[in-house]
């Protein structure tokens, strides 16, 4: 078949490569070679030809005239941005030259990659770079920032990332949306949401912020930040006292159902009214709705797993629709993440046995730490597919450390970001409209292939591409790392010993485009937990050091600050990604602070005055946005926005590096603030 490269004007398939759940079908259109249009595959049996506007005006993107076109090097301070050209072949010499020798002096753990899902290629983000770097024996990457909090919480829970299947949802006739914001990050959750509400579903909202989903509701429910595993175990009392929980369904799939009855008799409703801020009626009819209403299915986002309690928030909200015996109606249950049902054969993949000896891990969540104070210290820092500099906790010190003298820092990407403006060496990266790679939806479990639609931009290269020429210049010999992009996914894609996802080809892709996940149906029969049942009551946590029946833990106290601060995603930008677009920034407007007229009112702030948002972490400035969005004490900014033209919107130099109660999560909106307004001669 003709490479789709090689069509000059016509329309070619493709998929979405940005960290979302969605993971769209594409069609590109093509003229003169160029892709000038971007749209939605209506063929795609989830994404049915609906995108979002992002992606839709990303054509620009590719051709954008600040995209890195040649490997550069500093040539002036870190963090200044002055870099010159250099060939591949400097590049790659330079890199391997240093490498080598730190290596010789100060051994390869003095080597850290930096990486996330800038590309959920599984190839791109977990393919070649980690045989590389289990190769070279450097320091490992612990890679937390997402979501691995809630992923532990709901595995005590449920054994693993298994959920209610999409495509069985348009029947469903409760939604609750907990902690996501779907209109923005999860937009067919949202169009199926719709479609059933049309034959009488209904859609309930409990969020911090009544954002863009919480305003399409139909009951909006505000919520403390922190507090949803309190309103979770209050639901539950009620349920238990009303007799509205399911005996059969309890007996048979779940262990712990009598010890939870007896704990949850502390979970009394005015308690839970008054650490959640919901009004104890609210909870009553919340836990009645729940109750009755089948089939109901619970939609747990990332912003519940934010925070210090996020792992514990998940596990619990996880129990839920076992007490209702949702998981056994169709178009019931929950859905935190779908991705084990295409768990594919990621030893495989990423071939852990090439590291030979016992290496240090560091949490990405404490990046700027681990380059301050790490002993023996990070000597060189790899940086692909994400953009630390603006997205990791603890801006200042993760800015400290990027600045050292001693590191030698190499990123690649598609652009100089905050992060590559401290590089000594910044590699140009293809988008992933010019790579080979295969994806995995941990929503909607459809497996996708992307082939390459246009030639790589300027000199630019993958990741896999870069990572073989790295290893033949670093002398390492193994096959592994001269695979291609098409031998890596056959070895991905066989021997996953997943009873969901049998073994398939790099041609069967090719000629499938969409395969899903199979026999999903039973999975609550099957589930991978030490008792093969859902566990209300988990001995495994108990091992751990975590109470063993679902609990309540408050957040970690800031008592110094009044204001609890949630730094959420924006509709326009993916977490960085787009925020260096005029055309997204337009659409985005401004970088806006809610908070609740209260609030505004005791601090003289108006609505849409600048203001200064600050703690011990950093400071940065944003415009109030006054009204009942938030509650009294809660203030919520939307978007991680570039630096450029000003340094003023890093919310992430507020937020903390500690660690979340589980996995050593990121805690984003954990921290607490001030805000105040700003004098008029210091806003001009
Ligand atoms: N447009 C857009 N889409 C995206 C992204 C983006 O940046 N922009 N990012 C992508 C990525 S990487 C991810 S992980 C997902 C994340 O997407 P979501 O799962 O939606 O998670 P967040 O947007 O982080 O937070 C969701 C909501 O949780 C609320 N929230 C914060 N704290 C709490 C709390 O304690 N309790 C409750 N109930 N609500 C709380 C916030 O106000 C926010 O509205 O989206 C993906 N999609
Ligand atoms: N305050 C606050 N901070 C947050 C969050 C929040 O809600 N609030 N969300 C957190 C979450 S959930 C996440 S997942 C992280 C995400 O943080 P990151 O993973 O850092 O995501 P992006 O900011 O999108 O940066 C991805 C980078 O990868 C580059 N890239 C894209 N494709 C490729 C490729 O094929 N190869 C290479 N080498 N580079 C590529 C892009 O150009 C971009 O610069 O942010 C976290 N930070
Ligand atoms: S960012 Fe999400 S919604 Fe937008 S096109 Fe990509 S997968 Fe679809
Ligand atoms: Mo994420």
């Amino acid at each position: 078949m003709q490479s789709y490269i090689t069509v000059k004007n016509g329309v070619v398939p493709s998929v979405c490569s940005l960290d979302c759940p969605d993971q769209c079908g594409l069609l590109v259109h093509k003229q003169d070679g160029k892709i000038v249009k971007i749209e939605g595959d209506p063929e795609h049996p989830i994404t049915k030809g609906n995108i979002c506007n992002k992606v839709r005006n990303m054509a620009e993107r590719l051709y954008d005239s600040k995209r890195v076109q040649t490997p550069l090097k500093r040539v002036g301070q870190k963090g200044e941005g002055k870099f010159a050209p250099i060939s591949w072949e400097e590049a790659i010499d330079t890199i391997t030259n240093q490498w080598k020798t730190l290596i010789k002096e100060e051994g390869p753990e003095s080597i850290l990659p930096y990486s996330f899902y800038g590309n959920m290629g599984k190839l791109s983000a977990e393919g070649m770079d980690r045989r590389f770097f289990n190769r070279l024996g450097s320091s490992q990457l612990d890679r937390t920032i997402c979501s691995v909090a809630g992923t532990i919480g709901y595995d005590y829970t449920m054994g693993g990332s298994y959920g209610t299947d999409p495509a069985d949802m348009e029947e469903t006739k409760l939604f609750i949306l907990w902690g996501i914001n779907a209109v923005s990050t999860n937009m067919h959750q949202m169009t199926i949401a719709q479609k059933a509400r049309k034959k009488g579903a209904k859609i309930i909202v409990i969020d911090v912020h009544k954002n863009q989903t919480g305003r399409m509701a139909d009951w909006f429910i505000p919520i403390l930040p922190g507090t949803d595993a309190a309103l979770a175990l209050g639901i539950m009392h009620i349920l238990y006292k009303e007799n509205l929980v399911n005996r059969p369904f309890l007996e048979e799939y779940t262990i712990g159902y009598q010890e939870l009855e007896d704990h949850l008799e502390q979970y009394h409703p005015q308690m839970v009214s008054d650490i959640t801020g919901v009004p104890v009626e609210d909870l009553y009819q919340l836990a009645r709705m729940y109750g009755t209403i089948s089939p109901s299915m619970i939609r747990i986002g990332n912003g519940l797993q934010h925070h210090d309690n996020g792992g514990m928030n998940a596990r619990t909200i996880g129990c839920l629709p076992a007490l209702t015996g949702q998981w056994v109606v169709k178009g019931g249950g929950a859905v935190r993440a779908n991705g084990d049902f295409l768990s594919f054969n990621k030893k495989a993949l990423r071939r852990p046995d090439l590291l030979k000896v016992n290496t240090r891990i560091i949490n990405m969540n404490q990046i700027g730490k681990a380059l301050l104070e790490s002993y023996p210290p990070i000597h060189s820092l790899y940086v692909y597919g994400s953009n630390p500099a603006i997205v990791a906790p603890e801006s200042n010190k993760v800015r400290k450390g990027l600045a050292r003298e001693d590191l030698f820092t190499v990123v690649h990407d598609l652009f100089l970001t905050e992060t590559a403006m401290f590089a000594d060496i910044v590699l140009p990266a293809t988008s992933s409209f010019e790579n080979t790679d295969f994806y995995t939806s941990y929503w909607h479990n459809y497996l996708q292939l992307q082939e390459p639609v246009i030639p790589p931009y300027g000199q630019s290269k993958s990741n896999t591409e870069v990572f073989r020429l790295l290893a033949k210049g670093m002398g390492f010999d193994d096959q592994a790392l001269k695979d291609t992009d098409e031998e890596l996914i056959n070895q991905a894609l066989s021997g996953a010993s997943n009873p969901y996802l049998p073994d398939i080809t790099f041609d069967q892709l090719k000629e499938k485009r969409f395969i899903k996940a199979r026999n999903m149906e039973d999975f609550i029969k099957n589930l991978p937990t030490p008792s093969g049942k859902i566990e209300l009551y988990s001995k495994k946590m108990e091992e751990d050091g975590y109470p063993a029946l679902p609990t309540y833990i408050p957040l970690v106290e800031e008592k110094e600050y009044p204001l609890q601060y949630v730094p959420a995603p924006t509709h326009n930008f993916l977490n960085s990604t787009f925020a260096n677009n005029e055309k997204h920034k337009s659409l985005e407007k401004e970088a806006k602070l809610f908070i609740h007229p209260k609030d505004a009112q005791i601090r003289g702030i108006e609505d849409r005055e600048r203001v200064r948002i600050w703690n011990h972490r950093g400071e940065c400035e944003l415009t109030a946005v006054v009204g009942d969005y938030v509650l009294p004490g809660v203030v919520v900014s939307q978007g991680l926005w570039s630096d450029a033209p000003e340094k003023k919107h890093l919310v992430n130099s507020l937020t903390p590096d500690r660690a979340a109660d589980m996995g050593g999560g990121a805690v984003f909106f954990s921290g607490r603030v001030n805000v105040e307004a700003m004098k008029k001669e210091e806003t001009v």
